[in-house]
């Protein structure tokens, strides 16, 4: 983002005879650096998705290597919600997006959903 000028009054006087007498603008020199707002995005589990095709999801949307894959697919079967991954707003939920959309063209109950960190 551009810098915003700021205006700052510096000085009172009593004679307005111009404009913007007794006004300065001044410019951040620091850089503002804003921290975005993150979202887990993550795989629930249920009894009739089949463990192949969850690793196959977290491979090909999550860019996750087989064993990696496999280890969050585990976690979910047993603990019954497990992350995939932590992004942006619009990226989660386009990976939210596909994952479901992916599922339901399999027939799978697969549910993925996202939440605030
Ligand atoms: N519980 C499923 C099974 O036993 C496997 C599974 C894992 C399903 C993770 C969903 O997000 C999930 N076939």
């Amino acid at each position: 983002m551009i810098a915003k000028p700021i205006l700052m009054q510096d000085e009172k006087s009593d004679d307005g005879d111009q404009a913007n007498r007794g006004t300065s603008v001044i410019t951040r020199t620091k850089p503002k650096t804003k921290r975005p707002n993150l979202y887990r995005v993550l795989l629930l589990n249920d009894d009739y998705t089949p463990m192949d095709f969850v690793i196959h999801i977290l491979e090909r949307f999550f860019q996750k290597d087989r064993e990696a894959a496999t280890r969050i697919m585990l976690h979910v079967h047993n603990h019954g919600v497990g992350e995939c991954g932590v992004f942006t707003y619009e990226v989660a939920e386009t990976k939210v997006s596909q994952v479901m959309d992916f599922a339901r063209q399999h027939q799978h109950p697969l549910q993925c959903v996202m939440e605030k960190k």
